[in-house]
């Protein structure tokens, strides 16, 4: 399963103690504590594995490890080793006690989310002319400790959206090297694809259907996918018996979660269009063309090559554009 939102504790690690200590050569007396070392810092990195949250399904807490404290002979103790983790693209990180959010929006892209506490300095540090036999030392400071909530938003290009069954995976299969399951009932896809088709990322999410908004079906859960998707292809089976009904389903349903949704760039697609006669099939699109106030409509079937070449087109201008 998909893990798009989870909740953990970072705590980076405390600085080391510096130490106390002195010469024991009897003619040279004087201070040798050393400091202590930094404490381990906690990093995020951006990759492009979806399911990189998953690591934190049972494990909710990331510790980096402590400075080492200081010792005799002016040895500074080890400084703890930072801690990088990896999330993927898409990541917004939101710091529950700070009330800060930061996103992990390329792979590779690494941000500092703890910062480990500073080691403290040894006697050593503390001598004077006037005080030749310090005994003074510092604490190592406590590393930033924090509750994250890290969510999951897909940066893709395009988001197929869609009731269930209209043949989004199916098409989504055809373009890419994605390898979803396609399969005749409603609901098959369960959690967000990704396929790639040159420079574009095309997102397919489970199916839409009324209420989805409201947390009907498993829409909700992946409605927040498409807020940062730039383009929509809308699909609509052609075995629908009320293609515009179909439609203005899912538009009221991506109102009622994000009127922003309504405002992006959306192409609307006609599926299956070898399941009907040639009249019927023309029939039907400008009934849903005369309900869309004369909208661009793209009839095709994955068993067509000329009007997947349609789509290939589309596609091809779009990332021209990019
Ligand atoms: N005849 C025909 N069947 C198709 C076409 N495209 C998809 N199908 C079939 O339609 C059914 C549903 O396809 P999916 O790709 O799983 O549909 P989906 O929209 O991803 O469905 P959910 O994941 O449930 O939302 C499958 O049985 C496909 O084989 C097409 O162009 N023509
Ligand atoms: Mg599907």
């Amino acid at each position: 399963m998909l893990i798009d939102e989870i909740t953990i504790k970072v705590r980076a690690g405390r600085g080391g103690r510096g130490a106390v200590a002195f010469n024991k050569i009897k003619l040279s007396l004087g201070p040798t504590g050393g400091s202590g070392g930094q404490g381990g810092s906690i990093y995020f990195t951006g990759v492009s594995d979806l399911g990189a949250l998953k690591q934190f399904r049972f494990k909710k807490e990331v510790n980096a490890p402590d400075g080492e404290n200081g010792r005799g002979q002016f040895l500074d103790g080890k400084s703890g080793e930072d801690i990088v983790i990896q999330v993927p693209v898409g990541t917004i990180i939101h710091n529950l006690n700070a009330g800060e959010e930061k996103e992990i929006l390329k792979t590779g892209e690494n941000i500092l989310i703890a910062k480990g506490g500073k080691g403290g300095k040894g006697n050593f540090f503390f001598r004077s002319s006037r005080n030749t036999s310090p005994t003074q030392f510092q604490e190592g400071i406590a590393g930033e400790e924090f509750d994250l909530r890290l969510e999951l938003k897909l940066i893709a290009d395009i988001g197929f959206i869609g009731l269930p069954n209209v043949g989004k995976s199916s098409l989504l299969k055809e373009l890419t090297n994605a390898n979803p399951k396609v399969a005749n009932y409603p609901f098959t896809t369960l959690e967000p694809n990704l396929g790639v088709y040159f420079d574009l990322i095309l997102a397919d999410i489970p199916g839409l259907i009324k209420g989805a908004s409201a947390g009907k079906g498993l829409g909700i859960r992946f409605l927040r996918h498409i807020e940062r998707t730039k383009i929509l292809f809308h699909f609509i089976s052609v075995e629908s018996k009320d293609l515009a009904k179909d439609y203005s389903v899912i538009r009221q349903e991506l109102k009622e979660y994000n009127e922003d949704l309504l405002k992006k760039q959306e192409y609307v697609f006609v599926s299956k269009a070898d399941l009907v006669e040639k009249d019927d099939l023309e029939e039907k699109i400008k009934e849903l063309k005369k309900k869309l106030k004369n909208k661009e409509i793209i009839a095709f079937s994955i068993f067509d090559d000329d009007s997947l070449k349609k789509i290939k087109n589309i596609l091809d201008r779009i990332a021209q554009e990019k």
